[in-house]
């Protein structure tokens, strides 16, 4: 079983940014991590790429050859991706033994709600090798100063849920940043849990070039909030306890906190249900040892960190 995360969201949301701090961090946490650039126009990659599109296909070829723009030619990339996919399917085999995957894909939102050749492809993949992924979700917290921005965020994180059929952590990424922006006019809890949208459409009312479209937007938010599916989790991709956080929903949910441990059914919901803490990740090889090692690995690691 192989883990790891499908990074994925609008142009400039952080993609690349957050693969290149989500790998240094993996990697100070024990795990070793393979990078895997599926974004033809990401140009200069801040991290080491251990796969990169590039070598398979170039966008700039693909617009002089087929005369087309960028947002087409990223289209004609993803098809030409999963039409090789053996390609890719050869370059990932070699990392599959201990390797932790982050795939960074291209920012055209379309290729995730609506065009079927991403996941098709994941899903190709997740099958033939075997792949434990979650699909993280990235969106720029600046959409939460303005509510018809936000209601589309909402709109884009719910259908690309319901289009990739992935596990999922939607994250509101630069937070760091959301201050600057000017005053929200919730308290954060409001656009990361999204719970009760009808303040929002207040918000919204008092906007005179939203008006018009109150209604539309009144029934939007009722069926963001039917589903039901749709939080955030807010990330500065700078801050180790914020990345940490974050780790631990997505551990959580791609079943990496279960593997290797050889336990009940009951144990596996307590693990579930319970707040996770920062133990297993103290033990690179965890994922390989059962439980009853744990107690004499912890008296170990005590021990080692009182000489130290
Ligand atoms: N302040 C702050 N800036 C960030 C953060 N994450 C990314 N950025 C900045 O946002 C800009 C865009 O980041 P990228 O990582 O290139 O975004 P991307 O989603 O990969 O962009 P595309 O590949 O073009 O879709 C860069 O200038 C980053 O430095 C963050 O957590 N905080
Ligand atoms: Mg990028």
């Amino acid at each position: 079983m192989v883990f790891g995360q499908v990074v994925i969201g609008p142009p400039g949301s952080g993609k690349t940014t957050y693969c290149n701090g989500m790998s240094q961090f993996l990697q100070l946490i024990g795990r070793k991590v393979a990078v895997i650039n599926l974004d033809p126009a990401n140009d200069a990659l801040p991290y080491e790429c251990a796969v990169n599109i590039e070598d398979l296909i170039k966008l700039s070829d693909v617009m002089v050859e087929h005369s087309l723009g960028p947002n087409g030619g990223l289209v004609y990339c993803m098809d030409y991706l999963e039409k090789n996919i053996d390609w890719l399917e050869s370059k990932l085999k070699p990392l599959l033994k201990e390797h932790y995957l982050l795939f960074d894909f291209p920012g055209q939102v379309e290729l995730f709600f609506l065009h079927d050749n991403a996941k098709n492809m994941i899903m190709e993949l997740i099958k033939k090798l075997d792949l434990r992924l979650t699909a993280v979700h990235l969106v720029d917290a600046h959409l939460c100063s303005d509510p018809g921005k936000y209601v589309s965020a909402l709109l884009l994180s719910l259908s690309t849920m319901l289009h990739l059929e992935l596990p999922h952590v939607n994250v509101l990424s630069k937070i760091d940043l959301i201050e600057s922006y000017g005053k929200l006019a919730f308290n954060l809890d409001f656009y990361t849990d999204v719970q009760d949208l009808s303040y929002l459409q207040n918000e919204i009312s008092q906007d005179p070039r939203s008006a018009k479209y109150r209604k539309l937007t009144k029934e939007l938010c009722e069926v963001i909030e039917d589903y039901g599916l749709v939080n955030f989790t807010p990330l500065d991709i700078q801050d180790k306890e914020s990345v940490g956080n974050l780790v631990k929903l997505i551990d959580k949910s791609n079943g990496y906190i279960f593997a290797g441990i050889d336990a009940s059914a009951v144990e596996f919901s307590k693990i579930a249900v319970g707040p996770v803490d920062w133990d297993y990740y103290r033990y690179p090889f965890s994922r390989r040892l059962t439980y009853k090692w744990i107690p004499f690995i912890e008296l170990i690691n005590s021990l080692y960190l009182l000489i130290l």
